[in-house]
């Protein structure tokens, strides 16, 4: 399982991660990623942001939008990319099935990852519902296809939300069983989760127990990235709080408040002030007053975004020039790794 020993990996440090081009971003996908990826590039760290699209198929049809629309699925989250502020000339910004080498990676790794380990993933519980047989076999494998595209590039950090937590100890897992199994002790690095900070599990608008997602029915549950500053203003002022009196005096006033406690760590993660200092500031005081100076600091923050965003989207072709430079890197990064795998599992002319 997880390890406790520092691994004998020793080369360079290299962040990755991956948005899936369906639907909407929404403020947890920022906050819980996209700006930890913005935030990750001040670090000297080499950084290479992808949209998965291969885990987007996993699937029906119906719920990623099918062929017609999902490569523009996947420029919209490329644009949202470049507009949060993931500079394409410091970061490498690709889509997944530009990059063959991914799928035959993740071959190998379907090899090397146990049953009994994919079977305890719960995310795949979630995902394919009560009738799991008629779910695709892509969507059992999805967490290893999530390990092959991570060590694709030996990447050493992976930031993402609180959900991908159970997905990253797979991928751990994983890089161990291949360096044992085919006795290269240090070839994979075993990856390292960048999870914490106020984003890490932002929660519905409407449920404090249920995480903000985007096949949430309800758009009123989640801030979408493109919503406009009165729509934001609109969605805090709906949302759910709780009939126990005002804001809390002080943080340990927000347990057993799970709909006021995702509020302040929105205010909190969005503001970048500590939780403490946001409590502190509304103590006592009511909704009336801590909402709107919510929808305020949103607005501040995110409208600038969504502008470069919808400038970035007059621009296709520019998406484009983006993308396929990013694959040329990305490709240059993975293929000499991928045929060091070959040879080191002993395939054929490798
Ligand atoms: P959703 O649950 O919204 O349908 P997803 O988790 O299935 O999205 P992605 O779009 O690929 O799939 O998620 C992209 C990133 O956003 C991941 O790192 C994920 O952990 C993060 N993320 C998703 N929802 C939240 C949330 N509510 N709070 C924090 N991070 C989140
Ligand atoms: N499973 C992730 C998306 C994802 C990813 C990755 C994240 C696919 N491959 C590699 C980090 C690194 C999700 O958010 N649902």
């Amino acid at each position: 399982m997880t390890d406790t020993t520092a691994p004998a990996y020793s080369g360079p440090k290299r962040i990755f991660s991956g948005i899936q081009p369906t639907g909407n971003l929404h403020l947890g996908n920022y906050l819980g990623a996209l700006k930890k990826f913005v935030d990750l590039q001040a670090t000297e760290w080499e950084t290479i942001y992808c949209v998965v699209d291969q885990h987007a198929i996993t699937q029906a049809p119906d719920v990623w939008g099918g062929p017609e629309l999902l490569a523009s699925y996947t420029r919209q989250i490329a644009a949202a990319y470049l507009a949060a502020g993931i500079d394409p000339k410091r970061s490498i910004i690709f889509a997944q099935s530009a990059v063959r080498e991914h799928t035959e990676l993740a071959w190998v790794f379907n090899c090397v990852a146990r049953m009994g380990w994919v079977e305890r993933m719960t995310q795949f519980k979630d995902k394919a519902g009560k009738d799991a047989e008629r779910a695709s076999v892509g969507l059992f494998t999805y967490p290893v296809l999530m390990a092959a595209d991570i060590l694709l590039y030996k990447a050493t950090h992976v930031p993402v939300g609180d959900d991908q937590k159970q997905h990253l100890e797979l991928s751990r897992d994983i890089a161990e069983r291949f360096n044992r199994d085919f006795n290269v002790p240090d070839f994979f690095p075993v990856p390292e989760p960048l999870i914490k900070g106020p984003g890490a599990r932002i929660m519905s608008l409407k449920d404090g127990t249920k995480k903000m997602s985007k096949s949430d029915p309800s758009d009123l549950s989640r801030i979408n990235l493109v919503d406009d500053s009165d729509t934001i203003a609109k969605k805090i002022k709906k949302a759910t709080t709780d009939p126990l009196g005002p804001m809390p005096e002080d943080v340990k006033g927000l347990e057993g408040r799970p709909e006021v406690e995702n509020l302040v760590g929105i205010y909190s993660a969005v503001s970048g002030e500590s939780v403490e200092a946001v409590v502190a500031k509304y103590a006592g005081q009511g909704f009336g007053v801590f909402k709107p100076a919510l929808a305020e600091v949103m607005v501040a923050h995110l409208a600038p975004i969504t502008a470069r965003y919808r400038e970035i989207m007059d621009d296709p072709a520019e998406v484009d020039r983006v993308l396929r430079d990013g694959a040329d890197r990305a490709r240059a990064i993975a293929a000499p790794i991928m045929d060091e795998v070959r040879r080191t599992v002993g395939f054929w002319g490798a």
